[in-house]
């Protein structure tokens, strides 16, 4: 359990970036899934991060020309009451630390005050990425735009702001990475020791399950991925439903959740005895792990870091005989290398140019190469510090 501290911190810093600033910023709603019921609930990462707060439809106010900051509650039904429990406002003020906690009528009385002072109110903006992905938005920040807009003459997006913020990790946040860390590195352990035993691969999903819960974690941080033989090709393969045969490697990426913070490794095992090919494959991504992770230190810029990893993982795969065209390696090594990690598994990188200390990232280098029923990912999750880098995961050890 994170302290109130840190969030008023974290309120104290968004603050101070925008001197004077109005901040309006919305948790998410919960959303149905049938008739009666609701989807699980995962609370907005960034309305988390300034609160605490894990329950739907709250609204955070930080008024910083007043220095003063409120948390509105929702309007629960007594049917709501009973059947999904509630949070008091007892309870919302000692999670979050915010000044007081206002009705939802209250607010709307309040907004009339409010844009007397302030032409401009900085909130999460709408996220749009149907451009790219089908994806259907929760729909909490087109609704708090929308009432915004009838308000105030300037809507800013805040979420850049929040974003440099969240990409270096404060002291609290370190250790609760590392306590997610903790529990999934001494999880998949225990799968290792005992990889000859399991045959199918949703025996292994629920020994990860197990051991992430029996040792308090809030449960996977993500959909675990089991994959023996060649679905390690299918980047996100999640179904773990399929036998496993003596001989198959067996890439596992999971990672456990912990005081809302996320680990995420990779480790690709072998039921039964490996051979040469498997063993040559895995060697070349174990070298690539290795050396890549030796170039992470603060001021390595994001560009040359990215071209570097290619001169890697090119030279692996070709000495795999694997490329004719030196350029199409991108069809055995099809993702990226690295991403943020904190309370959201692919955690913000805020738009810098080049590491810093701080900032958590994970590397991951893969081969699939489907036409031999081989997927290699061995992925660890590396603190960028002063001097250099702490790779978290070192104690979870490599090899087949
Ligand atoms: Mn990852």
């Amino acid at each position: 359990m994170i302290d109130s501290s840190f969030f008023i911190s974290n309120r104290q810093r968004l603050s101070s970036l925008l001197p004077e600033g109005l901040i309006i910023l919305s948790a998410y709603f919960l959303m149905q899934q049938s008739s009666d019921s609701a989807f699980a609930f995962t609370q907005e990462s960034n309305f988390w991060w300034l609160t605490g707060i894990e329950y739907p439809d709250w609204l955070l106010i930080i008024d910083g020309s007043a220095n003063k900051t409120l948390l509105v509650s929702p309007i629960v039904s007594e049917v709501d009451r009973i059947f999904n429990g509630t949070l008091s406002d007892d309870e919302a003020l000692a999670v979050s630390g915010v000044d007081g906690v206002i009705t939802l009528k209250e607010f709307d009385e309040l907004l009339g005050g409010l844009k007397l002072k302030h032409d401009k109110v900085y909130t999460i903006a709408e996220k749009n990425k149907k451009n790219t992905h089908d994806f259907v938005l929760n729909p909490y920040s087109r609704d708090l735009n929308e009432k915004l807009k009838k308000h105030f003459k300037d809507i800013v997006d805040c979420g850049p702001y929040i974003s440099k913020l969240r990409a270096i990790k404060q002291p609290e946040e370190i250790l609760a990475i590392e306590k997610a860390i903790g529990i999934s590195v001494a999880t998949l352990r225990n799968v290792k020791r005992e990889i000859d035993k399991f045959d199918y691969e949703y025996q292994i999903e629920a020994e990860l399950s197990y051991g992430f819960r029996k040792n308090g974690a809030f449960g996977h941080a993500y959909d675990p991925i089991v994959a023996a033989g060649k679905n390690a090709c299918t980047l996100h393969y999640i179904r773990n439903d399929a036998p496993i045969k003596s001989g198959d490697m067996i890439l596992i990426d999971a990672g456990a959740k912990v005081d809302g913070y996320s680990a995420d490794i990779t480790r690709t095992y072998i039921k039964g005895n490996a051979i040469d090919r498997q063993k040559q494959v895995y060697a070349a991504v174990e070298r690539a792990n290795i050396q890549i992770i030796d170039l992470i230190r603060p001021g390595l810029s994001f560009k040359d870091y990215g071209e570097k990893v290619d001169e890697i993982m090119k030279s692996e795969l070709d000495g795999l005989g694997l490329l004719k065209n030196p350029d199409d390696y991108r069809k055995y090594f099809p993702h990226a290398i690295s991403h943020g990690l904190g309370v959201d598994v692919h955690d913000s990188m805020g738009g810098y140019k080049e590491m810093m200390p701080g900032m958590v990232l994970t590397v991951e280098p893969g081969i699939y190469i489907p036409e031999e029923n081989i997927g290699v990912r061995l992925e660890d999750d590396i603190l960028v510090t002063d001097s250099g880098h702490r790779n978290l995961t070192k104690s979870l050890s490599l090899g087949l």
